[in-house]
């Protein structure tokens, strides 16, 4: 039997879990998982580098929510692993280290820190080392792909550039990991404003602007509705706008069409009947998952177990990876009392939550 190519990805619980996340990253690890051995976990430590964002007890819904969206689009945790990242602690320590070996002009040349910390005064130390943190996620792992959507491909080779950074300062410890990222629908835009992406958090309080995965069909078609499209009156396929290259764009990621499909149905076509097949297109994939998602929100025990399940395997992985860390930088120490530290910690967690 051949080795699976192990892949590590995660998507942060900041907002509304738009169409973007599910094309751009979902949809891939749920086609791939008999193909790969999948790590997937709900980035919720992430989710704390704009802290004025984080109403605790929101934040904690948000992620049983994103666990439930993990399952509802098809992962099965037969087959891949799906937790919380702030379950496995290594994830810090290793964010820890990395940022250590990391130059800071590698982190101020991030665009997304960049567009992130753009008109907001008070910036944490946590947004500008994000990059080094998703960097110890994948690389905790071993993770030989990463699939997402467009926007985290500058993210990834910078994580390259740490592992490798770090195997040549004190011996190979990490696997340099490569983006995958697909043609359609890794950057989904606005439907509002399709010069800028489609985003959770712009989504949760903007009406319209995005197209939420487990939305009701008649806001998805409302949505659509009001997207913005061009000037002109009809689809022209190779000179479309912004707006209607979204659309199409939206319309090619959910039913896998080629170009030229997609060119010979929509060319010369008003706007209503784009906005019409592209509802029903996406209204088709996204209402099953709905439905899925709504039962498995009533079933907080049966998605404990399966967070419970996947952090059990990860934690095993990247205590593995973090003692190898440790031993290459010569901080091999370990308290005695680890083991009952870590069990208290988890009956008092197992309390509070
Ligand atoms: N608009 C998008 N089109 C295609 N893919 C997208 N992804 C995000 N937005 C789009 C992909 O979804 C995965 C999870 O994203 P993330 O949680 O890491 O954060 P993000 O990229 O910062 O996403 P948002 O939606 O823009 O969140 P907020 O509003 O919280 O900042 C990634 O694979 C990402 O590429």
């Amino acid at each position: 039997m051949t080795k699976k190519i192990r892949v590590f990805s995660g998507i942060q619980p900041t907002g509304k879990l738009h169409v973007g996340n599910y094309t751009g990253a979902l949809s891939t690890w749920v086609a791939q998982q008999d193909n790969f051995e999948g790590i997937y976990c709900v980035v919720d430590l992430h989710a704390l580098t704009i802290p004025e964002n984080v109403v605790p007890a929101k934040l904690n819904e948000k992620v049983w929510k994103a666990v439930s969206i993990y399952l509802a689009a098809g992962l099965d945790p037969k087959k891949s692993d799906i937790f919380i990242q702030s379950m496995v602690p290594e994830h810090s320590e290793l964010a820890w280290i990395l940022n250590c070996v990391t130059p800071m002009g590698w982190l101020n040349r991030m665009t997304q820190f960049k567009a992130k910390s753009a008109n907001r005064e008070n910036v944490g130390t946590g947004l500008f080392t994000y990059p080094t943190l998703m960097a110890a996620d994948i690389l905790l792992y071993d993770a030989e792909k990463v699939p997402a959507g467009d926007d985290q491909k500058q993210h990834i080779e910078l994580t390259r550039d740490i592992a490798e950074r770090f195997n040549t300062m004190f011996g190979k410890v990490f696997t340099i990991p490569e983006p995958m990222i697909g043609k359609a629908g890794a950057r989904i835009m606005g439907l509002d404003d399709p010069s800028k992406k489609m985003s959770k958090s712009v989504g949760e309080v903007t009406l319209y602007h995005s197209i939420g995965i487990v939305d009701e069909p008649d806001l998805i078609a409302k949505s659509i509705k009001k997207a913005k499209t061009d000037l002109g009156p009809v689809v022209v396929y190779d000179a479309a706008g912004e707006g209607v290259r979204n659309l199409l764009n939206i319309y090619q990621a959910v039913t896998k069409e080629t170009d030229d499909q997609v060119k010979e149905k929509f060319e010369g076509k008003g706007y209503g009947f784009l906005k019409k097949e592209v509802t029903e297109a996406v209204c088709e994939v996204l209402a099953p998952v709905r439905q899925r998602y709504l039962a498995l929100m009533e079933d907080r025990a049966y998605l404990k177990s399966v967070v419970n399940k996947g952090a059990e395997h990860a934690h095993l992985l990247a205590s593995k990876k973090v003692s190898q860390v440790r031993d290459a930088l010569g901080i091999s120490f370990s308290s005695p009392n680890l083991e009952k530290a870590f069990f208290l910690r988890k009956e008092l967690l197992s309390k509070t939550r």
